[in-house]
């Protein structure tokens, strides 16, 4: 590793010292003691998955079959540049897998995650992964601090069920850049027995999406325009200026503005569930399903607690996954957006969900007076108050 920093610029270079906690050490040692008494797993079945890019999700059975399992994965780091917005603002993005978010990760309570990361001898800088769903060494940050050409496992239990984000964590300045530039995603933990509704009645989903919210820091020049930059190294003062003062330039669902709308619109059909498993790694959000709601909505994500019903809008607390279950009653356009309008409309937060079907039902909607001009019989006059 001290090869690798000395070949970075000197900015890097101090806040990559800066990301190695003093207590590393200390947690390395104590797994290591410990690693000798960890329980012999050779028994349990093992099953390796392949992650999709989301908003999709990989195969998984909803409800457990048989025992726990090791369940492995590999995600590869990946820091590139990419295109933000419809003006084509570039970013120096780094990402778990290639894509922002990085991908969902499915597993059942009881089970074991076993991750491969690997950073890639191209890379520039040292990442890790802390996991909001593991229990220890700060979340597996400090078992996993990868440089360039190195890879590590980590073996983790899933004791809680529930959406649990996981992100890079390097420490210091280096920890909220890399979430912001792009570095975090999703495990959801599902009970063994699959997803109820607070009285033991069985809920389902016919398909599942994976939305990660993340707001960008893009510096402006002095006359407004977004900056662009030869490599993070280079992106970095400027960046961590603009995140000093809290106010994102782009607030986007899956990496970019529009990842989700129009032709890369997520579909479903009338009368399918479908569950929304939405992440926030940073900041707070505001889901809302325009024309929908949200049926059962386990809102801090955690599927031990009875999930809310009948939600207008729900709440994702910074560092938080929340999931949302709905059926879909009407068919076409529905937007999905963080209800701080400005964020969605301004800023890019907000995703299209098209809605196949042919019948409207119009118990449910219709207008008995279609839009046309004022008749003269309209009453606009409105009971005097006494
Ligand atoms: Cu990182």
């Amino acid at each position: 590793m001290n090869a690798f920093i000395r070949s970075l610029s000197a900015a890097i270079a101090v806040l990559c010292l800066m990301a190695v906690p003093a207590h590393a050490t200390d947690a390395l040692q104590l797994v290591g003691q410990s690693l000798a008494q960890a329980p012999d797993l050779a028994r349990l079945p093992r099953q390796q998955v392949k992650l999709r890019r989301p908003p999709f999700v990989h195969e998984h059975e909803q409800v457990a079959k048989g025992g726990p399992k090791v369940v492995q994965f590999t995600l590869p780091i990946v820091e590139k540049e990419i295109v933000i917005d419809e003006l084509g603002t570039k970013m120096h993005a780094m990402t778990f897998g290639g894509s922002i978010p990085g991908p969902l990760m499915v597993v059942h309570e009881g089970d074991y995650v076993e991750l491969t990361l690997v950073n890639p001898a191209g890379n520039t800088m040292v990442h890790n992964i802390d996991f909001h769903a593991a229990t220890g060494a700060l979340g597996g940050g400090d078992l996993t601090l990868v440089a360039p050409g190195e890879e590590v496992t980590l073996r983790w239990k899933a004791t809680r069920p529930g959406t649990f984000v996981y992100h890079c964590a390097p420490a210091g300045p280096m920890t909220p850049w890399h979430v912001v530039a792009g570095m975090h995603g999703t495990v959801m933990v599902l009970p063994r027995g699959g997803l109820k509704d607070g009285n033991g009645k069985p809920l389902r989903y016919d398909r599942a999406y994976y939305i990660g919210e993340t707001e960008f820091y893009i510096p402006r020049d002095a006359e407004g325009n977004f900056k662009s930059y030869g490599s993070h190294a280079e992106a970095l003062p400027d960046t961590l200026a603009t995140m000093r003062g809290l106010t994102p330039s782009h607030v986007v669902f899956n990496g970019a503005v529009g990842a989700l709308t129009g032709e890369r619109a997520l579909t479903s059909k009338v009368g399918e569930t479908v569950l929304l498993v939405h992440s926030q790694a940073n900041r707070d959000s505001r889901p809302h399903l325009i024309g929908g709601h949200g049926d059962y909505v386990w809102e801090e994500g955690k599927f031990n607690n009875p999930p809310l019903r009948d939600l207008e809008t729900w709440f994702i607390r910074g560092g938080s996954a929340g999931a949302a279950l709905y059926t879909f009653r009407q068919p076409g356009l529905h937007v999905y957006l963080n209800h701080n309008l400005i964020e969605a409309i301004l800023l890019g937060a907000a995703a299209h969900i098209q809605v196949e079907g042919k019948q409207w039902n119009h118990d449910l909607m219709t207008t008995p007076s279609p839009v046309g001009p004022i008749r003269p019989s309209t009453d606009l006059s409105l009971p005097a108050e006494k």
